[in-house]
């Protein structure tokens, strides 16, 4: 046997013997939720994933592009659909099936990631001159692992403006939906 041939075996038994624990160290920090994000015209343009906590909270990345430069405000909202609402006159709002910002306490009031008001409030996004915006954040007042704050089955919306978190103008002057993405399971692929 060759030197060459040795160093080889060695590798292949050192593979051989870590591999068993791979998976299960790489599966602790694997997103387990996500929302694929789409423009009003569905196609889509970002993601966001969202990785529970053991002790609680939720760590969110999110990634997308096709936003106008500067600030977005951002929220979780009640429902997951990323549908367009059309009412009686015909007026369709892009992203109206999402229905209102999530708010598990009741709490009636529009205040920011830090504020006593919806849990669904999120940080404004910040994407660059060419419309792309990526952030990492954690968040204590949301769940993906079940209880009244779970977001599973919720949805992720990027508004057309800055968010001043109060509730003066309406929703912290947010404005429209641009981007919406519904939560669930991650693909696979
Ligand atoms: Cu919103």
């Amino acid at each position: 046997m060759t030197s060459k041939s040795l160093i080889t075996l060695a590798f292949a038994s050192a593979l051989a013997v870590g591999a068993p624990l791979a998976p299960a160290s790489a599966a602790d920090r694997t997103p387990t939720y996500a929302a694929y994000i789409v423009d009003p015209a569905g196609k889509e343009v970002g993601r966001a994933t969202f990785v529970g906590i053991d002790t609680g909270g939720v760590l969110v990345r999110i990634d997308t592009m096709g936003l106008t430069p500067g600030r977005h405000g951002m929220h979780i909202h009640e429902t997951g659909s990323c549908l367009a609402l059309v009412d009686t006159t015909g007026k369709s709002t892009p992203f109206g099936a999402a229905g209102a910002h999530f708010d598990p306490a009741s709490t009636s009031h529009h205040a920011g990631p830090s504020g006593m008001g919806h849990a669904g409030d999120l940080p404004n996004l910040t994407a660059t001159g060419s419309g792309h915006a990526r952030t990492t954040f954690f968040t204590d007042r949301l769940s993906v692992k079940g209880g009244g704050n779970n977001i599973v089955g919720r949805s992720i919306i990027i508004h057309a403006n800055e968010d001043n978190y109060t509730d003066e103008p309406m929703n912290g002057g947010s404005g429209g939906r641009v981007e919406c993405g519904e939560i669930g399971p991650l693909r696979s692929s």
